[in-house]
């Protein structure tokens, strides 16, 4: 039987670049199936004179997709995994995650840097980013730097590095790979340094919630450990507060044993707390795992630097 699916998607270049992708995959897996693709922006896309985190509002970068699926109008939304809520709107679900390209940060810097590393960058180097993870991890680790936002797309990004506005910036090594990028890539940050975003580097295939055929569908593109490392971070998140502008990192990997190893962190904006530990368990049962690592969080504290942070967050809007 002949079918169409329909793919809503953002329009940048990197969101354009993962959802041909997931096209072409899809295509080669059913010959039959004719799809086709809608491209728009998002809130997320048109605000860009605004610090990220003090829009503050969750679904940034998906609604505008979602609304196309609740109304019929596309079938799925690709999306960077990590831009998509923990908790979905009604009525909609997060049908599978892809194979997870390498999750970490990588600092790109100005060619007279090109010397340098992060740990040798001169006092007062000028930082860009707008992830306060990024920003509280590195402060931690290095608090002669300084930061100052940046937004726009990755290739705008780097046109202001180009430009001297910054002496460095912080950006996804997936991103900057899928984009062909890669060779701007100076250091891959140390996860002892700075723990990655949840769901860095995997892409999130949202659907309706309930549709088999379309589940069936994309179901070649779910990989599975992936998934469950990508679970295990997403529980936690949302055990500890469900959003995306926070100072949570993550990181996950497999032991000798199979067993699955969640490390998170959750820091103060200024760097001056930060609170780290890691969990292992089965993994076939990594929402578990989340849960638990979230909880043990809050235990040494980690609810307060939160409620400290939406604080401070809401006194700026
Ligand atoms: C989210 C964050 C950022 C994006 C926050 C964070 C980075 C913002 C910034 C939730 N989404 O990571 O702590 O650095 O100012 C984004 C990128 C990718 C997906 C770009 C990037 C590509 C990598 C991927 C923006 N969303 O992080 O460099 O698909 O995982």
């Amino acid at each position: 039987m002949a079918s169409t699916l329909r793919i809503a998607s953002r329009r940048s270049q990197l969101a354009m670049v993962q959802t041909h992708w997931v096209r072409d995959e899809l295509a080669r897996a059913h010959a039959d199936l004719g799809i086709t693709i809608e491209a728009m922006a998002t809130q997320g896309d048109k605000i860009l004179d605004v610090a990220l985190a003090k829009i503050g509002d969750k679904g940034l970068f998906t609604k505008e997709l979602e609304a196309q699926m609740l109304v019929n109008r596309a079938d799925i939304a690709v999306h960077s995994l990590k831009d998509l809520p923990t908790n979905l709107p009604e009525g909609l679900m997060l049908g599978c995650i892809t194979e997870r390209e390498d999750p970490a940060d990588a600092l790109v810097v100005h060619q007279k840097h090109s010397d340098k590393t992060l740990a040798t960058l001169p006092a007062g180097s000028v930082v860009g980013t707008s992830s306060l993870r990024r920003l509280a991890q590195l402060r931690h680790h290095f608090p002669h730097l300084q930061f100052k936002d940046v937004r726009g797309n990755v290739i705008t990004r780097l046109q202001k590095l180009d430009d001297g506005e910054y002496d460095c910036l912080i950006l996804a090594a997936a991103g900057l790979g899928r984009l062909g990028l890669g060779d701007r890539i100076h250091e891959l940050i140390d996860p002892a340094i700075s723990l990655h975003a949840v769901g860095q580097g995997a892409l999130g295939i949202e659907c309706r919630d309930g549709d088999t055929a379309v589940l069936e569908q994309i179901q070649v593109l779910e990989h599975t450990p992936t998934a469950r490392r990508c679970l295990a971070e997403r529980a936690f998140l949302r055990e500890l507060e469900g959003g995306c502008q926070v100072p949570i990192g993550v990181n996950t990997r497999f032991a000798d044993s199979g067993e699955l190893i969640l490390t998170g962190m959750v820091a103060s904006l200024d760097g001056g707390r930060l609170l780290r530990d890691a969990v292992q368990g089965p993994q076939e049962d990594p929402e578990a795992l989340g849960i638990d690592l979230a909880q043990r969080l809050r235990g040494q504290g980690a609810g307060e630097i939160l409620e400290e942070i939406f604080a401070s967050v809401r006194s700026q809007a």
